[in-house]
């Protein structure tokens, strides 16, 4: 089953010098194809929309001041059973339970600084590819 994902590298991935680690990662899964790729400082109105599902939560300000803290790497990413595939090579959201040889278990340690997002859902995936890639979508 192809489908669509979005992926961010967050701005910890970006200031560590890890864009050509991580992508390297997706790159070389069979079959996935990065359709579209570009670097942007996210503003305050993408990310609330990008994550309106926490708003109201504790850790949803100190979210939205880490994602807009540097730039980003916005991905698009296609192929066989993308946005489960993405999630696994991800690991879990907190760095220290991930396990090594995820992104997140490898080269993780805070919660909030772990270095990627990917859509969790195929109805995530296609709100999310709206807000970074309307033209796209
Ligand atoms: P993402 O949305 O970024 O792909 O990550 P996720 O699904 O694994 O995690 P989610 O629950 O959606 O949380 C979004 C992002 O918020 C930060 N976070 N901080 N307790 C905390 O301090 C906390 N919990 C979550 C992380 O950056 C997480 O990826
Ligand atoms: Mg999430």
């Amino acid at each position: 089953m192809s489908q669509r994902t979005l992926v961010l590298l967050k701005p910890d991935a970006v200031r560590r010098g890890l864009i050509g680690e991580i992508i390297g990662r997706i790159e070389r899964k069979a079959d996935w194809t990065i359709s579209a790729l570009e670097l942007r400082t996210l503003d305050q109105d993408v990310l609330e929309q990008h994550y309106g599902e926490h708003k109201g939560k504790p850790f949803y300000e100190p979210l939205v001041a880490f994602m807009s803290s540097g730039p980003v790497v916005a991905l698009v990413v296609e192929g066989e059973r993308v946005i489960e595939g993405v999630r696994a090579l991800a690991g879990p959201t907190d760095p220290i339970a991930a396990a090594p040889g995820s992104i997140r278990g490898d080269f993780g340690t805070i919660v909030r600084e772990n270095l990627i997002h990917a859509s969790d859902s195929e109805e995530s995936a296609e709100r999310e590819l709206k807000i970074f890639f309307p033209s796209f979508a």
